[in-house]
């Protein structure tokens, strides 16, 4: 059988054979997101659900040594064995103030439900962002508890280690947390993506560093429109430009939210230089290291990275 057959027949078992119209492909492009309404059928979705809650149930501890290495940041070096016990790591959090997280994360987490809707995603992800081929950044899992803190407004291109514009997230919520109005789905600062002046007029003169600072904190005179795509059903999904600021609310059901993240760059999209090093992209290096560290070190500054391609 062909490949392309293959293809098919893996979109017609997970999705009901959504595609993309010209309506969505505008929002995508002018405001930064849109919503896929039945993207995955609900089978599908409560399949993807139960393995990756238990993917996340059997790896807790390794999520919580993540939000210390987070914390420690990449200057500091992390010791496992003074973190050996999910105990360890909150207790050391709460040592320094951080106040709560706002979510567990998991990184590429080895599961075949996940790789099946990658496949489906990738052909997606083609379209959106206008380009012949892509490459799998990263997936990940993000489960916020009833505990959990909002998850900050930020745009995710500096966490990660690409020279781009072209990245595209697909945010699939997996149980009823992430789809109700009012719940902790995703928020977004429309038109935020093509901000460039924020960046040109505010961002550009280090004398004025620390007023620069305090006028970063509060852009929400700058962004007038914050939109979310809620409620969602079951299989809908969110997709945002890598540049887009967003952000979601507590999780107030009371229970735990899951949802699934899959990110594409351009497959031409190359390494940044200096990456890691430069001192805006400083804040938030350490959040994705889990994803790019087995394979950074094999990648070449200003090359495309060992990823696959789709
Ligand atoms: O699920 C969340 O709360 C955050 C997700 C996120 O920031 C992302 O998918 O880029």
């Amino acid at each position: 059988m062909s490949s392309s057959m293959i293809l098919i027949l893996m979109i017609l078992k997970i999705c009901k054979g959504y595609t993309p119209s010209l309506v969505d492909q505008l929002a995508f492009s002018r405001e930064g997101h849109a919503k896929l309404p039945k993207l995955l059928r609900l089978s599908t979705v409560q399949m993807l659900y139960t393995d990756c809650s238990r993917f996340c149930s059997e790896n807790v501890l390794s999520a919580w040594q993540q939000k210390v290495e987070v914390h420690l940041k990449h200057d500091k070096k992390f010791d496992k064995t003074q973190f050996s016990t999910i105990e360890s790591c909150q207790a050391f959090l709460e040592s320094e103030g951080t106040g709560g997280i706002p979510f567990l994360q998991h990184f590429n987490p080895d599961l075949e439900a996940v790789k099946d809707v990658v496949g489906v995603t990738s052909q997606l992800a083609k379209t959106f962002l206008g380009v012949g081929k892509v490459r799998l950044y990263q997936t990940s899992l993000f489960l916020k508890r009833a505990v959990d803190h909002p998850t900050p407004f930020h745009s995710d291109i500096p966490m990660t280690p690409f020279d781009t514009n072209s990245m595209i997230t697909f945010w699939i919520p997996l149980n009823a947390g992430g789809v109700k109005a009012g719940g902790s789905g995703l928020q977004f600062v429309d038109r935020s993506h093509v901000d460039i002046a924020l960046q040109f007029f505010k961002n550009n003169n280090n004398n004025k560093r620390k007023k620069r600072k305090k006028e970063e904190e509060d852009l929400s005179k700058r962004y007038a429109n914050v939109s979310n795509h809620l409620p969602l059903q079951e299989g809908d999904a969110t997709i945002h430009n890598g540049w887009l600021l967003h952000a979601s609310g507590r999780e107030n059901c009371g229970c735990e939210r899951l949802a699934l993240a899959i990110t594409f760059v351009d497959a031409d999209a190359t390494v940044r230089v200096g990456f890691g090093k430069e001192e805006s992209g400083n804040s938030g290096y350490g959040e994705d290291k889990r994803s790019f560290e087995n394979w950074i070190g094999r990648a070449k500054e200003g090359s495309t990275p060992p990823l696959p391609v789709y």
